[in-house]
């Protein structure tokens, strides 16, 4: 069952993959971390009763779940009082924010609760439908894709109570707002309204159910998707906003905003005989501003003129049907992700736990996953570079501090060579001379700086680099070819050709003063909210979208790198999302790309649990004559005599400079039920002591 003790080869570890999969047992372990290969079914194995069975038992006790790696850093949390996070990883679609949800699930309905607490506990379950119908949206590799980022800490009280929780989300795919690809859909959320929305919500917010009349919509033409039922999703949004006390003004607002973005989007420009941008009809915008409650002329000037400012003056210059165009699109995304942000906030006022003793968390990340379409983009490049940067977490922390904590320790090992894609996030990210660098020059350089000398700036700076390549550079270094304004990156998942076109624009994410300060008068109390005062006061140039992630990312890796880590990797079967069905060679290659061979040669040569000499021995020393009820002497020598009176075989354990390492799981599993019934003892001993007492 544990592979870790099994096979070593790809094949032999494919072949075992797979049985298991046609058997549908779609979790197997390589020491603790958790492959999960999508079934595209529902399977009978994530009741209360299965949650029941994995919160009594230790962990390869019962076969391979979920349930048991989220109970296994449940249980280690609270005996260690430390944090912990689950990095769920994988390709878009292979399931990580089912494999999220489940965890979320069980730490919902497993955990000891008090019915004060229960409400914590709903509002953390309530809080995905509502991101998810904001932050998710069909594409072309999964119908439920998230566009979004999110890391949730999971608050525990020191009796194991879940009392409270907070979000951080990461770079929204905003430009979904104003475009879709053929065969994707914009946010969900859009299509619950008009589907589940009753009449006279339409009536109120100007909505007409017919999903083909708003050109937002209609771009990606698969506005119905048979695995997804809008109607009963937008029952359970509503429900959510309702479990998580938000006012119903502030609902009222948040769909004012929804259906102000749909009329947006509607709005057309004509050119007049000057060749500037005039309002074809003002119907839509009557909309907009009656949602908004911004007035109708204010909003008509703020996307047909620009207004600049020369000394004290101010002077309205009018834009070209193509920038009316851009600053309408540009204030539909902008805001759309405010006022996603806002929902994240408001989510987390809900999740806040006033209480200020100490607690312990558990953060459960679940990301965009890698991703190659035909034509991919900035977005595309964000969201890879994102899974470089979680591929290189988990490398560090663990093939990399793996082998050398055995160095550290002076314990013998043999290495194990792996792929190490630092060179990959470097490539994208160093200062100066990364990808990111050079994007955001050309960002900031005033007048001439187009998408085209951007790729050229980034073909004289990391030309020679083994991971990039562009046409002009193919030649040497493929054979495949590459139109003029793409570049191709050989990630750690493969190699992606990114368009350059939008890199420019993308990044620097503008939205023009004029049309900030006009929302800012708006009624809406969400959207008035989402503008704020600060920022326009602000002179400051804010960083560029890229620069922004790149941060974010790097203060998320600290984040996580303080707190112990649990993995689950998941797979995708096939690309056709069908039930049951196992590709080989896909599967062969995410194996191979997420290190899964170099872990499980690290685990298999090494050791599946080690612990500090104090602390094995604070935990373990009832279990000696020699130790209990103190240990004097030197820790190792009190953990050696430990062990040996528990019968340690010489195969089983080494000792480091300051640890002990334990090459079986089986082996820590037999002295812990020990410990538990040593504790039981003494428990009932000392209890038989006072009744003597009294
Ligand atoms: P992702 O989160 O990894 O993709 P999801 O978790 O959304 O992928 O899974 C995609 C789809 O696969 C789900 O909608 C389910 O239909 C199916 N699925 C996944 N896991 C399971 C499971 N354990 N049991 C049954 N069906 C499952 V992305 O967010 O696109 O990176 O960006
Ligand atoms: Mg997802």
């Amino acid at each position: 069952m544990v592979l870790l003790d099994a096979h070593n080869s790809e094949t032999a570890f494919l072949d075992n993959l797979k049985k298991r999969f046609s058997e549908e047992l779609i979790y197997t372990y390589i020491g603790t971390l958790l492959i999960s290969v999508n079934p595209y079914k529902e399977l009978d194995i994530y009741s209360k009763r299965h949650m029941d069975l994995y919160m009594v038992v230790n962990f390869y006790e019962l076969p391979p779940h979920i349930y048991a790696l989220a109970d296994n850093a449940y249980q280690t949390m609270l005996a260690e009082a430390n944090n912990h996070f689950i990095l769920i990883s994988g390709e878009s679609g292979a399931g990580k924010t089912e494999a999220t949800k489940k965890i979320l699930q069980y730490y919902a309905v497993s955990c000891p609760s008090s019915s004060l607490l229960n409400s914590v506990r709903d509002q953390m379950l309530m809080s995905n439908p509502i991101l998810e119908a904001f932050g998710n949206a069909k594409t072309l590799k999964n119908d439920n894709s998230s566009r979004f980022g999110k890391y949730m800490d999971i608050q525990f009280d020191c009796q194991g109570d879940a009392v409270g929780g907070h979000i951080l989300s990461y770079l929204l795919e905003k430009s979904r707002v104003v475009h879709q690809n053929h065969g994707e859909r914009n946010f969900h959320i859009f299509y619950q309204l008009l589907e589940g929305g009753d009449e006279d919500l339409l009536r109120q917010l100007g909505l007409d159910r017919d999903t083909q009349r708003y050109n937002y919509l209609l771009q990606g033409e698969c506005a119905k998707v048979s695995s997804i039922n809008d109607r009963n999703d937008w029952k359970s949004v509503k429900n959510a906003l309702s479990v998580m006390h938000f006012d119903l003004s502030d609902i009222e607002h948040l769909f004012g905003i929804i259906a102000s973005v749909l009329h947006l989007g509607n709005v057309q420009f004509d050119r007049d005989t000057k060749g500037n941008a005039v309002l074809n009809s003002n119907a839509e915008l009557r909309w907009v501003s009656k949602l908004t409650g911004v007035h109708v002329q204010v909003l008509t000037e703020a996307l047909t003129y620009r207004k600049i400012e020369a000394r004290a003056d101010e002077v309205l210059c009018p834009f070209t049907v193509d920038h009316a165009i851009y600053a309408r699109d540009a204030l539909a995304k902008a805001i759309y992700g405010r006022t996603f942000t806002w929902l994240v906030n408001r989510i987390n006022e809900s999740l806040e736990n006033q209480d200020s003793t100490r607690k312990t968390v558990i953060g459960l990340l679940d990301i965009y996953g890698f991703e190659v379409f035909y034509v991919n983009s900035f977005e595309q490049f964000c969201i890879n570079y994102c899974n470089e940067k979680l591929q290189q977490l988990f490398i560090q922390l663990t093939l990399k501090a793996e082998q050398e904590e055995y160095e550290a320790e002076g314990i013998e090992w043999e290495p194990v060579q792996f792929f190490n894609n630092k060179i990959i996030c470097d490539l994208v990210e160093e200062k100066h001379r990364g990808i990111i660098s050079v994007l955001d020059e050309e960002c900031l350089m005033p007048g001439d700086a187009t998408d085209l000398t951007f790729l050229e700036k980034m073909e004289k700076k990391m030309g020679n680099h083994p991971h990039f390549i562009t046409q002009k550079l193919a030649d040497k270094k493929t054979r495949r070819t590459l139109e003029r304004g793409d570049f191709r990156l050989l990630h750690y998942a493969g190699e992606v050709t990114y368009c350059v076109v939008g890199f420019i624009d993308k990044n620097n994410d503008l939205l023009y003063r004029h049309i900030k300060e006009v929302m800012r008068q708006s009624k809406n109390s969400v959207m008035q909210q989402c503008f704020s005062s600060d920022e326009l006061d602000s002179r400051r140039r804010p960083e560029t979208v890229a620069t922004q992630f790149k941060n974010s990312l790097q203060e998320l890796t600290e984040i996580l790198m303080a707190k112990e880590a649990w993995y689950v990797r998941c797979l995708k079967s096939n690309d056709n999302k069908q039930s049951g069905r196992f590709d080989d060679v896909l599967v062969r290659h995410q194996v191979k790309y997420l290190g899964l061979m170099e872990h499980l040669r690290v685990r298999r040569a090494g050791f599946a649990y080690r612990r500090r000499y104090e602390e094995f021995l604070k935990r373990y020393k009832p279990l000696c004559p020699d130790t209990w009820p103190h240990w004097r002497g030197v820790p190792a020598e009190g953990v050696e005599r430990l062990v040996l009176h528990l019968g340690y075989q010489p195969d089983e354990y080494k000792m480091g400079r300051t640890k002990i390492f334990i090459r079986y799981a089986r082996t820590l599993f037999a002295t812990e039920d020990a410990y538990e019934i040593c504790k039981h003892e003494l428990a009932t001993k000392i209890e038989t002591c006072w009744r003597g007492v009294q």
